[in-house]
């Protein structure tokens, strides 16, 4: 049968592939076995053909710090861990586990089975911790999203430096910068525009109820309209 790992967690094992060049893979697993296709799990393809867990062997990472990361992204469902299991549904409070695999060789992430869930692509923040974008507004989880994508595009050549990802950080930073300063300026013209527009109406109402005569509002009109071409300069 045709599958594939969830792209979400094809992110996060990214991430981690990154962040850990030389951690042990042994213990990985993304379809299940045999063992696995005789009972439900999420390491079976689902009808969309996606799996929706990934093990991950646990020397030479910080397993604590996946975890925290796995628990903060939108996508996770659930962990288990050293005979523990927590569930994004009662708080990431880790219970007893008891199934037949105690899981000590491994961590085993889910994610919720969903489309949306499989398809989120924003990152897990194993790359940009340090880099303070976590807490931001739609524009810094778009500038995340965006040092994700080069930072996962460079480590197709060998990764980016952190001062190669800052780097393209401010860029971006910046960038964004001058389109908000741009956005702003066009709002005030369209103000100005607006206010002209009902200047221009009062005075035509001023010369049908005769209190204005039409070389007044032409004159006027002149005066505005000279206005609005030294405020577009
Ligand atoms: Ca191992």
């Amino acid at each position: 049968m045709a599958w594939y790992l969830a792209p979400s967690l094809a992110v996060l094992r990214t991430e981690v592939n990154t962040r850990w060049p030389r951690r042990d893979k042994t213990s990985d697993g993304t379809i299940g076995d045999p063992a696995h296709q005789e009972r439900p799990s999420d390491h079976n393809p689902n009808a969309r053909e996606s799996v929706d867990a990934w093990d991950m062997d646990k020397d030479g990472v910080d397993v604590d710090e996946v975890i925290r990361a796995f628990e903060r992204h939108p996508s996770a469902h659930y962990w288990i861990w050293n005979r523990q299991l927590a569930d994004k549904d009662t708080g990431w409070r880790p219970e007893p586990y008891d199934g037949d695999n105690a899981h000590t060789l491994h961590v085993h992430f889910s994610i919720k089975q969903t489309a949306a869930a499989e398809q989120d692509r924003r990152p897990w923040g194993l790359l940009e911790d340090d880099m303070n974008f976590r807490d931001g507004g739609d524009g810094e989880a778009l500038i995340y999203r965006l040092s994700a994508l080069v930072s996962g595009a460079a480590t197709v050549q060998g990764g980016p430096t952190k001062g190669e990802r800052v780097a393209i950080i401010e860029r971006i930073n910046s960038t964004v910068g001058r389109l908000d300063a741009l956005a702003a300026r066009v709002e005030a013209l369209a103000a100005a525009d607006a206010a002209r527009d009902a200047q221009l109406r009062a005075l035509l109402e001023q010369h049908e109820h005769g209190q204005l005569s039409a070389e007044a509002v032409v004159r006027r009109m002149g005066e505005l309209l000279a206005a609005a071409g030294q405020d577009g300069a």
